[in-house]
């Protein structure tokens, strides 16, 4: 390739990359009232930086091809530092190895930048291969947690390549560079993802949502969102595990479920994002729901509603894994705002906007699911016949 034609591509590049990373965000027209979503994904793979992909040396690297390619960054960890949106997102290499970088952005909705490192994260043992799914958490004893999926080969099946062990891994930071690895949280359960630290410490103990599973990621092998003591944090382990939130036979939550951040202290109660799996003949479909629990007793569910509030929609349907909505990260403004990061389909990161007062309001007055379709009848019955009992909303019709 030509010097010139070579320092047009890279200017190309670099073009694309800088327009791609100040794009605005749109409001989606559309709302089902509970949260907005956007136009535009807030992270992609083409938001990682050229100089991450690219070696840009002309003798090294002659014909610019990229070297190190990125396949997603999704699944991100978030939390408010300054006034400033901080996601931890779990980047895909093309290598299949994810690792975890930090996006910044002053808006939280558009202009995220990845810094120009990813995190360096200390491994806990050397068998260790790939690390993802962080939840971040500013808990009360001053630090910030990541915990996050550790996954090795099970040494127990040599012969299968695809036979995996998950843990929880936990390390903490105070500025989101540098990273103090911590022992992996012990539990009964032979597999742990999805595990998060509560911000609060009860009775005086660290206190973790876990998901016990059999089996590394089978529907059916677990029993839903657990909940579990820990006296010292450095050396974590749960000795008892209790079920927040059971899955249940023909709901959301059929297949497996797991928490999502760290939730939000309300005045009603702790606000819980999580997601629910269900097998189907076209592989998992993963959704995201909401509950709430006492605000004294974390681990005590006092309202959930029915189904689900966002469902893999349009393009966010389509990805490296379809029909997965995954969400790990969220932040609660001092205003209000709240602000949902979720990957879809294993492949981006998108935000929706809501507020807590408007989510409260969700979880709080949406009707629980029925169970059983007599029941879910009767109460679309109960709503049809509120509405048609007064149509101002009909034009034409007589209001009373
Ligand atoms: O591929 C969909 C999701 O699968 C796993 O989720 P769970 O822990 O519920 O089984 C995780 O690998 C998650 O990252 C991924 O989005």
């Amino acid at each position: 390739m030509q010097e010139q034609e070579y320092q047009e591509r890279v200017k190309q590049l670099m073009a694309d990359y800088k327009a791609l990373i100040k794009r605005p965000n749109i409001k989606a027209r559309v709302t089902n009232g509970i949260v907005e979503r956007y136009q535009y994904p807030v992270l992609t793979a083409a938001h990682t930086p050229v100089f991450w992909r690219y070696d840009l040396d002309r003798v090294q690297n002659p014909f610019l091809c990229e070297r190190m390619g990125i396949n997603s960054a999704f699944n991100v960890g978030a939390i408010e530092l300054d006034e400033r949106i901080y996601l931890m997102a779990r980047v895909e290499g093309a290598d299949r190895k994810s690792f975890f970088a930090i996006a910044e952005s002053r808006t939280g909705i558009d202009g995220f930048r990845f810094w120009d490192y990813p995190v360096e994260m200390p491994s806990a043992n050397p068998e260790e291969t790939n690390v993802y799914d962080v939840r971040l958490t500013q808990h009360e004893d001053g630090w910030i947690y990541g915990l996050f999926c550790a996954e090795q080969h099970d040494p127990e099946y040599p012969e299968d390549p695809s036979a995996a062990i998950a843990r929880c891994g936990i390390a903490r930071t105070r500025d989101l560079k540098t990273w103090q690895r911590l022992p992996d949280l012990k539990t009964p359960s032979a597999q742990q993802r999805n595990c998060v630290l509560h911000p609060e410490f009860i009775d005086g103990k660290y206190a973790l949502y876990t998901r016990p599973m059999a089996d590394f990621k089978s529907t059916g092998t677990g029993e839903g969102i657990g909940w579990g003591l820990c006296e010292n944090i450095e050396h974590a382990r749960i000795t008892e595990e209790i079920i927040v939130d059971r899955c249940t036979y023909h709901t959301i939550t059929e297949g497996k479920n797991g928490q999502g951040p760290a939730p939000i202290k309300t005045k009603e109660g702790w606000l819980h994002l999580a997601h629910g799996v269900r097998d189907t003949a076209a592989g998992y479909r993963y959704v995201l729901y909401m509950f709430l629990t006492d605000l004294n007793a974390p681990w005590k569910m006092i309202a959930k509603p029915g189904g689900y509030f966002m469902g893999p929609k349009g393009q966010e349907r389509v990805g490296d894994v379809s029909n997965v909505l995954f969400s790990n990260g969220w932040v609660a403004r001092a205003n209000g705002e709240v602000f949902i990061y979720y990957g879809s389909s294993d492949t981006r990161t998108h935000v929706a906007t809501s507020t807590v007062d408007r989510l409260l309001d969700y979880v709080l007055n949406t009707p629980p699911d029925g169970l059983r379709s007599s029941r879910c009848v009767e109460q679309r019955c109960d709503l049809i016949k509120k509405n048609l009992a007064n149509p101002w909303w009909k034009p034409g019709e007589k209001v009373t």
